[in-house]
């Protein structure tokens, strides 16, 4: 039996065995394919057989296991051999109503009341893309590096899918890079470092990496994984599943940007400190609180840092390096144990056209105003304790961590601007100077789902 307080997961460890087969991939470590397909569909009345034998059908022929995402990740390692078309299937609490199965067993409220009935200062629902107003039932994820593979089996998804239920909507991720080829978010920073860490190999080498650990990333499974309710099987866990469709302004924002770098009188090689204080780490990742722009040898994906590290004798606490309001501070303070309860395993991927590519560098004309941004996806044991208290206890709130600290400048919602205190002179709290920044992420749409367990979607006819 496996115990939810385990960390460091050996994936050799044949005891694992089952449970890795039972859950689905993408939860504890991303698929990490650049391109996907996410189809939003709500089941017909009256078709509730046909829907089942579906979902178990579905699952039987392509729904990707843990166990099987590791053994392709495997394979890649050791063989370059590339992976196949990934698979996930997502529910709603208004499908299991439908399938006549009581949500009374779930224990996150949030699941039960969908995310239109959210207290996140979101734009109101009439406001969200048509799609997203409706109810939906199900999310299914396909995701694959070989386009022609995710277009074929994307299209054969959609025709069964046509006679089941209406199409609410489709979405189409695709990563974009830098020109060291790390995956960006529109921009323009790296996205995707600080994840919590489930397996042992991960752990070990992110202990091999960091000798003096500063930030410990390692992971419990309780942190994603909670009791699939509607099974009896055993070691058949599922997760609370949340997708945002985050739309971002990007010619907006780096105007703004440069405006900031402005107020504060950046010379110019310090310039990029702007955006680097409004995000928490520069655009190649590099975590602001560490440099002011000589970035170390592999700093774009350091990750073992906290804030109270000192530089030149002096706290990085105060916030002259990294702003108690940059958005990797706002959503992960590093401070207490309590703090890393809330972590998600975020597993968002970009969605729009770019027409230059992110590889070269572009002027503000170039650059898009709509229709890019983040599908943004986390995999969390609590909605309310996670994802939830992060976007509204910290994001939103103005007084965290104290008071007048302002909204965090990336995903902040609610009525009041962004109104953080940036150091002009890095490292000198003397310097400190309130800047006001614009909202840049709009909300478009999105939904709380259960990502079941294997033998739960197996058995469902
Ligand atoms: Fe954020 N961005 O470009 O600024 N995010 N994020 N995020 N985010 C992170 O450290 C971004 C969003 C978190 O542990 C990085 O992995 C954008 C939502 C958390 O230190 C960058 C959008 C929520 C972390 C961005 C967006 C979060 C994080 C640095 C929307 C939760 C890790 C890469 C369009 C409610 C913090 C990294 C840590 C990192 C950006 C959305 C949370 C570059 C553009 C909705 C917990």
């Amino acid at each position: 039996m496996i115990n939810l307080n385990q960390t460091a997961i050996d994936v050799r460890d044949l005891n694992f065995d089952k449970f890795l087969s039972n859950l689905q991939g993408n939860i504890l470590k991303g698929h990490g394919r650049d391109n996907t397909v996410h189809i939003f569909s709500r089941f017909k009345p009256g078709k509730i057989a046909e829907v089942k034998a579906w979902l178990q059908n579905f699952t039987k022929q392509n729904v990707t296991s843990c166990k099987e995402q590791l053994r392709q990740r495997e394979l890649f390692k050791r063989n370059g051999t590339p992976g196949s078309l990934f698979a996930g299937l997502y529910l709603t609490a208004k499908c299991y109503e439908y399938l006549g199965l009581p949500t009374a067993p779930f224990g996150d409220p949030s699941f039960k009341a969908g995310m239109k009935n959210a207290d996140l200062d979101d734009p109101p629902v009439a406001s969200w893309e048509p799609g997203y107003q409706q109810d939906v039932h199900a999310m299914i994820l396909l995701a694959d590096d070989d386009l022609t593979r995710l277009g074929k089996q994307s299209k054969i998804v959609l025709d069964e899918l046509d006679l089941l239920s209406e199409i609410i909507d489709v979405e189409y991720g695709s990563a974009i890079r830098n020109a060291n080829g790390d995956g960006l978010e529109h921009f323009g920073y790296v996205d995707g470092i600080s994840q919590p860490l489930f397996l042992k190999d991960e752990i070990d080498n992110f202990k091999a990496a960091n000798l003096a650990l500063r930030f410990d990333p390692s992971a419990q499974l309780s942190l994603a994984l909670v009791d699939d309710p509607h099974t009896g099987a055993e070691d058949a866990f599922g997760s609370y599943f949340v997708f945002r469709k985050l739309e971002q302004n990007v010619r907006g924002f780096k105007k703004a940007e440069e405006k900031v770098a402005e107020i504060l009188g950046l010379e110019e090689e310090d310039e990029e400190r702007a955006g680097a204080m409004i995000v928490g780490r520069f655009e190649d990742g590099t975590p602001v609180t560490l440099s002011k722009t000589d970035h170390m040898i592999a700093s774009g994906i350091m990750n073992n840092f906290d804030y109270k590290e000192k530089i030149e004798g002096v706290n990085g606490d105060n916030g002259s390096r990294c702003p108690f309001h940059a958005h990797i501070r706002k959503t992960n303070p590093r401070t207490s144990e309590g703090d890393k309860k809330r972590i998600m395993a975020r597993r968002g991927i970009t969605y729009g056209h770019r027409n230059v590519n992110t590889t070269i560098d572009q002027t503000f004309v170039q650059m898009p105003k709509e229709g890019v941004g983040l599908l943004f996806m986390s995999f969390q044991k609590s909605l309310v304790d996670q994802f939830e208290f992060i976007q509204k206890s910290w994001a939103n709130n103005v007084s965290f961590p104290s008071a007048n600290t302002g909204i965090d400048p990336i995903i902040g919602q609610g009525n009041t601007m962004s109104n953080g205190k940036y150091a002009k002179k890095y490292n000198d709290k003397t310097t400190l100077t309130t800047v006001p920044f614009d909202k840049f992420v709009t909300m478009k749409g999105g939904e709380y789902f259960f990502a079941p367990s294997i033998p739960f979607l197996k058995n469902l006819a």
